[in-house]
């Protein structure tokens, strides 16, 4: 009976998902929520501010404890002896610092001693900036400047220079800590970091989470020589190697096989990013399926059909660990655009739902640009929603219509700005808050013109790595395990034709909008 195990290091948990090869079927899951489990790191959320709000961190120590609490309670939870491969992910873009001593002390890790005891003298920098940081404005400039533009940027990279990127981070960490940059001999993503860990060995980047620094040559695969350069001295030598998501790091540490049970024969498949293994765990890992997840902001990845990258710069491309590229493009207004409508007039959730319903597809000419705070696809700094239509509507008079044009101009211009991905979404996987709602999603299938069908799936980054582990370590097809882990029966919501032209006329009117902002 062979087990494999998936790990999810996020921004507020670190979670496990063990799945039963044989049976086809999940024999637990388990997440230490970081917050509840070790306030005494003062991250009730996983993270803290700096010095001031826009600086975002987390503990590495923290994850390490974490990691220990976890593997207590899953040795209880199921006979860890059975897992025969592992793999995992952890949240994009945050990096780790290291010392030299780092190198061994990885390999020598004491199962006498906690993780977190025999880690902490390696830090060089002891929190990590995270994906939420966005105090690399100045550093995103001289990046961009030092490469010739936004456009050479994107083109190499894959994203414009972006402040929660790992590249701008380091630059950043390079020019106020003068003494600790030059004493980090390595430094890791919080996907590298964890596979270091499982693995006992310094442990390289996949090309899913490489992708996400500012840093990797999206046509080479390899640290970009440019790029590398413009963000700080000497930093070559710090960084991991890269490698493709199928490749196997090494056997599991000689740490977990002591305490907590497993055999010495485990392999540990190269980590990625949440949102590449997300992709896996979603099964839509192969173009023509795309995973949108409706929540405090809305994001849109697929698998692309080939690896292009945003003209206007406002989206991502990441490696697919199943191969070739994935797309990713995130819209802040997303939830809370929804609600301000709602709240505006003081509507519950389901008279939010009666308006979608008595008003037509179209919404009789009435057109938004949903923007009530900053956006970043589009780039958008102004004084809240664009209107056009009649003057009832635009002076926010009539809440039906009011509620009707967000959602259908949230979806515009979500088809407006993943245009550029060049693929026609077969199907549409929604999740996330918003997905419950059948009306908004009927929305969205007409827009698209595509099928939607509602993910039954949760924590599809954990069983992403847990699907990558069985089919790189133990031979079974990415097929078969979609189909036993990751089957959906949910109701698919098919568009309706009839809607298409108006649709068509429609996104016209919002482009032309896009274009004045
Ligand atoms: C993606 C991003 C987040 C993090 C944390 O670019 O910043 O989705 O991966 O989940």
């Amino acid at each position: 009976m062979a087990y494999s195990l998936g790990i999810d290091g996020s921004t507020q948990s670190m979670s496990a998902i063990v799945i039963d090869l044989d049976k086809g079927d999940v024999v637990c899951e388990c997440a230490i929520n970081f917050g509840e489990r070790l306030p005494q790191y003062n991250s009730p959320n996983g993270f803290f501010n700096g010095e001031s709000s826009n600086e975002v961190y987390s503990d590495p120590l923290m994850w390490l404890d974490a990691i220990d609490l976890l593997f207590e309670e899953l040795k209880e939870l199921c006979d860890l002896s059975k897992v025969e491969a592992i793999s995992g992910a952890g949240q994009q873009h945050g990096s780790v610092y290291l010392n030299a001593q780092w190198l061994k002390a990885i390999s020598h890790l004491d199962s006498e001693k906690t993780l977190s005891k025999q880690i902490k003298p390696c830090l060089s920098r002891p929190h990590s900036p995270i994906w939420m940081d966005t105090s690399t404005t100045l550093e995103c400039q001289e990046i961009t400047q030092a490469l010739g533009g936004n456009d050479i940027i994107c083109q190499k990279s894959g994203s414009v220079a972006i402040e929660r990127f790992t590249g701008p981070q380091i630059r950043r960490f390079y020019k106020t800590s003068l003494e600790a940059y030059p004493n980090t001999a390595r430094i890791h993503l919080v996907s590298s970091f964890l596979c270091s860990i499982f693995s006992g060995q310094d442990a390289p980047i996949d090309t899913g989470d490489g992708a996400g620094m500012n840093l990797m040559n999206l046509k080479s695969n390899t640290w970009d020589d440019d790029l590398v350069h413009a963000t700080a001295p000497n930093l070559l030598d710090k960084l991991p190697d890269i490698v493709q998501g199928e490749t196997i790091v090494g056997k599991i540490s000689d740490y977990f096989v002591k305490k907590y049970g497993f055999s010495e024969k485990v392999s540990v498949v190269v980590f990625t990013g949440d949102n590449p293994s997300s992709l896996v765990g979603t099964a839509a890992s192969t173009p023509s399926k795309t995973v949108i997840s409706l929540g405090t902001s809305d994001t849109f990845f697929a698998a692309m059909p080939s690896t292009v990258s945003d003209p206007n710069g406002f989206g991502h491309v990441f490696g697919n660990p199943s191969g070739g590229s994935m797309s990713l493009q995130c819209f802040l207004n997303g939830s809370l655009a929804r609600e301000y409508v709602k709240d505006k007039y003081e509507y519950s959730w389901d008279q939010f739902t009666d308006a979608l319903s008595e008003t037509p597809p179209g919404c009789n000419g009435n057109y938004m640009l949903p923007f009530f705070s900053p956006e970043i696809s589009p780039l958008y700094n102004g004084n809240g929603p664009v209107l056009k239509g009649t003057s009832i509507f635009e002076n926010w008079r009539s809440p039906k219509l009011a509620i009707r044009a967000c959602i259908e101009g949230q979806f515009m211009n979500m088809k407006v700005h993943t245009d550029w991905m060049q693929m026609v979404p077969e199907i549409i996987y929604v999740t996330g808050g918003a997905s419950k709602n059948t009306t908004i999603i009927q929305i969205l299938s007409d827009i698209f013109q595509a099928d939607v069908q509602r993910l039954e799936v949760s924590g599809s980054v954990a069983l992403g790595g847990a699907i990558r582990a069985a089919q790189h370590c133990l031979n079974h097809s990415l097929e078969s395990l979609e189909a036993s882990f990751c089957s959906n029966s949910s109701e698919v919501i098919k568009p309706n034709e009839s809607h298409k032209e108006l649709y068509t006329k429609a996104i016209e009117e919002i482009e032309s909008m896009l274009l004045v902002l």
